[in-house]
């Protein structure tokens, strides 16, 4: 990790870049993948499942079967602890229902908005190194309590034609409605298109390669919503003397382990504390079997001293991390004015694999930044608000003159007349 000492406000910027990507020649593959499968639906499915993830299949669907062999086949004890994270999430996201907003805006005039699911979701959850069973949960979960009708997840086959039965675990537990085999940019362009296999649905759901975040933003030129553009995972950890410099190692390896291009940041009031958490970084890593992608990340990773608090704040603020750890003797003083991060961990016993899996939080949550402007995943991210107005006689005698005169300055004389056709018949 480079340390960097009290740094000028002028290069915050500079320092706190995220690694860059080269997305070049991405948009013309994803281009390509997305117009064959409008055109040809399962047939191009198959041959990009073919050409990505090398196998192919005899059917996309996931039978009843494959389902039971997986339940079967995930100890018991993977199952506790998967049932103890459902019903934390479970329990947080409940707890996220709103009731309706009604209100009387003029005598008269009545004003309501209502939540209504999505009706269909999907859901994508990427192969690869690690099984991401946990993201299941987290976007599962709060689509059945939204009251989404159809929840399709779609998951890459590995090379044996199979999905990771952790996976389909959850899925089933979960409330999934449809689960299909296949993934990358052909799983993007399947729920978008719908083909004779994958249903169509609303809104894309879900963390992915580069690959996947290209097709993602390419499915909403064709109307379907995404949860949020996302990037490599985050976590900025600020700290002090009283914290626990193996423990905040140990949070600042969690996220590096994710990938080579994950950014992990330690901003401290103690030059004595970073040297502390850099000799605990280099000890822990040793033993890590991801110690090659976690020592990539954190060679791009930074420390950085700042004189107080405030400081420390402003630049927090200013980098908007997806997740960020505060374990200070100021904690109160963070947490009431942070302004832009993702979620927020608190105190030394709070590590991040905490809302990764079992404390009931949302683990899908805006990166690159992205915070300054989006949410995390929550319940609200599977509905959407209706409004609903109602106007009664002595509603319209209220406000409809105002209409009138604000259509009529407008130019808009049809507005006007809707008004004014019902004030005529009310005043006679
Ligand atoms: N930290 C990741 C989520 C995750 N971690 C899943 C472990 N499994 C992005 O928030
Ligand atoms: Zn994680």
């Amino acid at each position: 990790m480079k340390i960097i000492n009290n740094p000028l406000k002028k290069d915050w910027n500079q320092i706190l870049q995220r690694p860059t990507k080269t997305v070049n020649d991405i948009e013309g593959t994803v281009n390509q993948v997305f117009l064959e499968v409008q055109k040809e639906g399962d047939k191009a499915i198959a041959k990009y499942t073919q050409k990505f993830d090398v196998v192919s299949l005899t059917t996309n669907i996931v039978s009843k079967e494959e389902i039971n062999q997986a339940i079967a086949s995930v100890s018991n004890e993977l199952k506790e602890a998967i049932i103890v994270a459902q019903k934390n999430i479970t329990v947080f996201h409940n707890a996220q229902k709103t009731t309706k907003v009604s209100v009387e805006t003029s005598k008269g005039v009545s004003c309501w908005q209502e939540k209504r699911p999505i009706q269909k979701v999907g859901l994508y959850i990427p192969g690869g190194t690690a099984p991401l069973f946990s993201t299941v949960l987290m976007l599962a979960i709060p689509a059945q309590i939204a009251g989404c009708k159809e929840i399709v997840l779609c998951s890459p086959p590995n090379k044996e034609g199979k999905i990771h039965p952790a996976i389909l675990y959850a899925a089933n537990l979960c409330g999934v409605t449809k689960i299909v085999k296949v993934g990358g940019i052909q799983a993007i362009a399947g729920l978008t298109f719908g083909t004779e296999t994958i249903p169509q649905v609303y809104k894309i759901f879900g963390p992915g390669n580069q690959f996947v975040t290209v097709a993602k933003q390419l499915s909403t030129k064709y109307g379907v919503a995404i949860d949020m553009p996302a990037g490599p995972s985050e976590l900025l950890v600020v700290a002090d003397d009283t914290a626990n410099a193996s423990y905040v190692a140990s949070d600042l390896l969690s996220q590096a382990e994710h990938g080579a291009d994950s950014q992990v940041i330690l901003v401290s009031t103690s030059k004595d504390f970073i040297n502390q958490v850099t000799t605990e970084v280099q000890k822990q890593i040793k033993d890590l079997p991801r110690r090659e992608t976690a020592q990539k990340a954190i060679d791009n990773s930074k420390s950085i001293f700042v004189e107080n608090d405030t400081i420390a704040l402003d630049l927090i603020n200013q980098y908007g991390p997806e997740h960020f750890i505060v374990c200070t003797k100021n904690n109160d003083f963070y947490v009431d004015n942070i302004e832009n991060a993702g979620s927020v961990f608190i105190g030394n016993y709070t590590p991040e694999s905490a809302g990764d899996y079992a404390s009931g939080t949302n683990h899908t949550l805006p990166t690159n930044g992205f915070s300054k402007a989006y949410s995390g995943v929550n319940l609200d991210s599977f509905t959407k608000s209706i409004t609903f107005q109602k106007i009664t006689e002595e509603g319209i005698l209220n406000i409809g003159n105002s209409i009138e005169l604000m259509a009529d300055a407008e130019g808009l004389q049809a507005h006007k007349n809707a008004v004014t056709i019902r004030l005529k018949d009310l005043k006679n």
